[in-house]
């Protein structure tokens, strides 16, 4: 069976595959039906073949270095295989994004022994706070008992814009006043949060300070008084990169974790890009897994990132004519 025909099998089962078809479709679009018409009546692998393979893997933003991972991986296994075809040679293509993701601990442990602090960062407009709800439904849905703090004080109306989902979902939230300490709302959520006895508390964090110094600080000093009041470090420390933004997300991630220990990323507004190709450059040059994917504006449209999902959603329309 061929590796896409496995692909295909595997995500047939998967709970979350209408979503993510439909939130991946512009990268579907722009990369794998693009490669189909490329390729479509040619019947010979040769460098001509590779040299357009190559362009429309940068064209995803995939990046130089990945591509040219995935461009040797794939020569190699066509090579290996004695394979002829244009079609085998892009089930090698599939196989070696799926490399990719070897060993990416995409799964959420939450802890059992303590309540789960997650901290929300990453830069202004990303989806913080779009995602710190969608997290928040994410885990009520699991009947876990979840309280918000909204610790960006730095934007006026992000404090608002907290309550307001939290309003809709039921959930308790904790805010200061506009330009409070952020440091003093994380002190009283997590003091109400255990008052309340909450297995999780989520943190939004303000995106943009006066300067980057500013917005390293503040996290840094979040950090300190979790430790304090709880004795422990935040359970997770989860950055939020804007899929649209395609590599500059990697210049983003590079800033966020040399101030704080990033544990997972978070990949918003999939669904509003072709530039999907990020997540392979993402597993293929960070350390750090994704664990949620952003496929839409609604509650409901944020995953747990299954790389099995996500690599049948973007090739498919180049296995499956059509
Ligand atoms: N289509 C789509 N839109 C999203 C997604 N995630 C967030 N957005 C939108 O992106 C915009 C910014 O989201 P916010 O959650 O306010 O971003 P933020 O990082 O909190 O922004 P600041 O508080 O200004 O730093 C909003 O209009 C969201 O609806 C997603 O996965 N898909
Ligand atoms: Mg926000």
């Amino acid at each position: 069976m061929s590796f896409f025909q496995n692909l295909k099998e595997k995500f047939t089962g998967k709970k979350d595959k209408d979503l993510y078809l439909s939130g991946f479709k512009k990268t579907s679009e722009g990369f794998s039906k693009k490669l189909r018409t490329f390729f479509l009546g040619k019947s010979t692998i040769d460098d001509l073949f590779y040299e357009d393979l190559m362009i429309i893997l940068l064209e995803s933003d995939i990046g130089l270095k990945t591509s040219t991972k995935i461009l040797n991986a794939t020569k190699k296994k066509v090579k290996n295989l004695g394979y002829t075809s244009i079609d085998d040679a892009l089930d090698c293509v599939s196989e070696a994004m799926s490399d990719l993701f070897i060993g990416m601990d995409t799964e959420v442990v939450l802890t059992q022994d303590h309540m789960n602090v997650i901290l929300v960062v990453g830069v202004n407009g990303s989806g913080k706070t779009t995602s710190v709800a969608k997290l928040a439904k994410h885990y009520q849905d699991q009947g876990k008992k979840v309280v918000l703090a909204a610790a960006d004080t730095f934007r006026a109306g992000a404090v608002t814009q907290l309550e307001e989902w939290a309003d809709r979902l039921k959930i308790e939230c904790v805010s200061g006043s506009d330009h409070a300490d952020p440091a003093s709302v994380v002190i009283d959520a997590l003091r109400k949060a255990k008052e309340v006895a909450a297995e999780i508390l989520i943190v939004d964090t303000a995106g943009r300070l006066q300067n980057k110094v500013n917005l390293m600080n503040e996290l840094a000093k979040m950090n300190r008084v979790v430790v304090k009041e709880t004795g422990n470090n935040p359970d997770h420390v989860w950055l939020v990169l804007d899929a649209t933004t395609g590599q500059n997300a990697l210049v983003q991630a590079e800033a966020f974790t040399n101030a704080v220990k990033v544990s997972g990323i978070i990949c918003t507004k999939m669904d509003g890009t072709a530039k999907g190709g990020i997540l392979l450059a993402i597993a293929d040059l960070l350390k750090i897994p994704v664990k949620f994917v952003g496929l839409g504006e609604n509650a409901d449209d944020m995953k747990p990132f299954d790389a099995e999902s996500y690599l049948y959603s973007i090739t498919e329309a180049f296995h499956d004519a059509g």
